[in-house]
């Protein structure tokens, strides 16, 4: 059995929680060292079962509930008359959902079908490119966006995905479909086994997201309900399930969809044995990216410094790989406590290619201009030699990458590439070989021309969220914002966030729980004794008080490096 499976490891905390012992002295890796151990973390989520502790990824039950939901999607697909596929979830979770969404949508437009694909992100449209916390409490705001996506449908599939099995949201929306089965079917993507659901009480409501898996557990038999709660294992930065909740979100995702969509189309059957080698070929995305480790921890390397300097990382980005910039960026500022400035991303057609459901927000503010065309106006003006810019496309955008790589070489050297190729394309060679020469380095990842090209762009998606995880954790790795293997400078803006912020001062301070949440209140709402008032508010109240408070603020201020801080702190 490996360390973290063992019932003695952490026992208090759900998987997803845990911390990884293969990550333990992240903090002082050199980003050599920080890509490796990436990569052993992420290797993780492909481990076989053992002894019957947790299910994992190619279990014989995941992979069957894999083919069932398959199934369901395929119906809908073949009797679209009122039909609607929902992908919803939280923060990372949601921009994933949407992702797959528009991805799957975009291949119905190509047969002339309409959209039967929907997503729903907690706080809306704005919650795809920047960081919406509270949202994820509020379990009515899940219900009634949720409604609002199937007006007028008869037929719900509902995939609602909470890598922690925590968020309030989701679990008042898979309520909502538990007490409405005559138009819904719930099905719950998450890390967790669920018998570690969170009982935590939600505000305003009789169930807990816990509760909530019982009721569903008492209909799998019957297929009534599905739950997909493989463990993935503990992230490489604790409770970061950005990271591997993410890349497994999006893997089974992919699966489901893509083989209920071959299905409807090619008539080719839904097969266990096709769904474990759509799952084995992500597993071979994994190897093929990392044997760009070399080239990745150079990347890290350069934005861990523009980051220390106080300079930004931007990435410019084509296509869906475009999209996984912009959400990698959207994720720093509340994993690292960043600024927005720091790490941005952008595409190239902005809004009209980002095709969502509330379209352009740019009068939202400049974190909100997502272009190439706002880059080269409002950011590239700003940059120098100590920025880092990361160019990611494929070989069909080359031409295109070429001017621009043009254009920004003119205001800093430090441009780097990231190109995703199939070796059939030396017809773009010699424009590659002027975006090599423009670039201070280049990472070459090839794709198997025997592969068929929707799975080859499925597994760019991932390739390149793997890449980007590693570049902006690795980057605030050697800045000095993670403790040990810790997110340490995070505002505690929900229920989740604050249960973490608690039990890491536990952890650091080895003072009883009740004592850290007493300290946790006092930091949080900025007094020396707690009144009764602030002592019987629920932490809804608390996280609200939070949201402009970073858990870190002051001491931060005279020591950046956060493991120093603590340990200054501490003695
Ligand atoms: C949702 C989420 C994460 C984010 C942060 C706060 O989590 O928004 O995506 O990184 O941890 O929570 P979950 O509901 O998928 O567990």
């Amino acid at each position: 059995m490996r360390e973290w499976e063992s019932p003695d490891y952490e026992p208090r905390l759900p998987v997803s929680e845990k911390s990884n012992p293969l990550t333990r002295d992240i903090d002082r890796a050199s980003a050599c060292c920080i890509v490796r151990m990436l990569q052993a973390c992420d290797a993780q989520m492909f481990q076989e079962e053992t002894g019957a502790t947790y299910q994992r990824l190619l279990s014989d039950r995941v992979v069957q509930t894999v083919m069932e939901v398959a199934r369901r999607v395929e119906v809908v697909l073949k009797e679209p008359q009122g039909g609607l596929v929902v992908l919803s979830g939280c923060g990372t979770s949601g921009r994933l959902a949407f992702l797959t969404a528009s991805g799957f949508n975009r291949e119905l437009r190509t047969r002339d079908h309409s959209s039967l694909f929907s997503y729903i992100v907690a706080g809306g449209d704005r919650a795809l490119l920047s960081s919406q916390e509270a949202p994820e409490d509020d379990a009515n705001l899940g219900i009634l966006s949720l409604k609002k996506a199937c007006e007028g449908k008869t037929r719900v599939l509902f995939i609602g995905i909470s890598c922690g099995l925590s968020a309030p949201f989701v679990a008042g929306q898979l309520d909502f479909c538990l007490q409405h089965p005559e138009v819904y079917t719930p099905v719950l993507l998450g890390f967790n086994p669920p018998h570690q659901a969170s009982d935590e009480p939600i505000p305003g409501c009789t169930f807990t997201f816990h509760s909530v898996v019982q009721r569903m557990q008492e209909l799998v038999r019957r297929e009534e309900a599905f739950l997909i709660t493989p463990a993935v294992g503990p992230e490489a930065v604790s409770g970061s399930s950005r990271m591997k909740g993410g890349s497994a979100t999006k893997i089974l995702l992919d699966v489901i969809l893509s083989a209920a969509h071959a299905a409807t189309f090619t008539n080719t059957p839904i097969t266990y044995k096709g769904v474990v080698q759509h799952m084995r070929a992500y597993e071979k995305t994994l190897e093929v990216t990392y044997a760009q480790s070399e080239g990745i921890a150079a990347l890290v390397e350069a934005a861990g410094q523009s980051l220390c300097r106080g300079r930004r990382v931007c990435y410019l980005g084509w296509g869906s790989l475009a999209v996984l910039g912009l959400i990698d960026a959207s994720e720093c500022e509340p994993t690292f406590g960043a600024d927005y400035e720091d790490v941005r991303g952008f595409t190239r057609g902005g809004y009209s290619e980002l095709n969502n459901n509330e379209g352009p927000l740019t009068s939202l503010g400049s974190q909100f201009c997502i272009a190439h065309q706002d880059f080269l106006r409002f950011v590239l003006p700003t940059l120098s030699d100590q920025d880092t810019v990361l160019l990611i496309y494929t070989q069909d955008d080359v031409s295109d990458v070429v001017t621009l790589a043009r254009t920004v070489r003119g205001k800093t050297s430090n441009l780097h590439a990231v190109h995703h190729h199939t070796d059939e394309h030396a017809a773009a060679a010699a424009q590659q070989e002027d975006i090599n020469k423009l670039c201070l380095s280049t990472v070459r990842v090839t794709w198997s021309t025997a592969t068929s090209e929707s799975l080859v762009h499925m597994q760019r998606e991932l390739s390149t969220k793997l890449l980007l995880n590693a570049v902006s954790t690795g980057a605030h790795i050697l800045k000095g914002k993670i403790y040990q293997n810790h997110m340490i400078d995070v505002q505690v803006t929900n229920s989740k966030l604050y249960r973490r912020a608690t039990r890491l001062l536990q952890k650091l301070s080895a003072h009883p729980e009740h004592r850290c949440e007493e300290a946790l209140l006092k930091a949080i709402h900025r007094v020396d004794e707690l009144t009764a008032d602030i002592s019987s508010s629920d932490v809804t109240t608390h996280a609200h008080a939070a949201r402009d408070r970073s858990m870190a603020e002051s001491h931060l201020e005279q020591e950046p490096i956060i493991r120093e801080a603590v340990e200054a702190w501490l003695s």
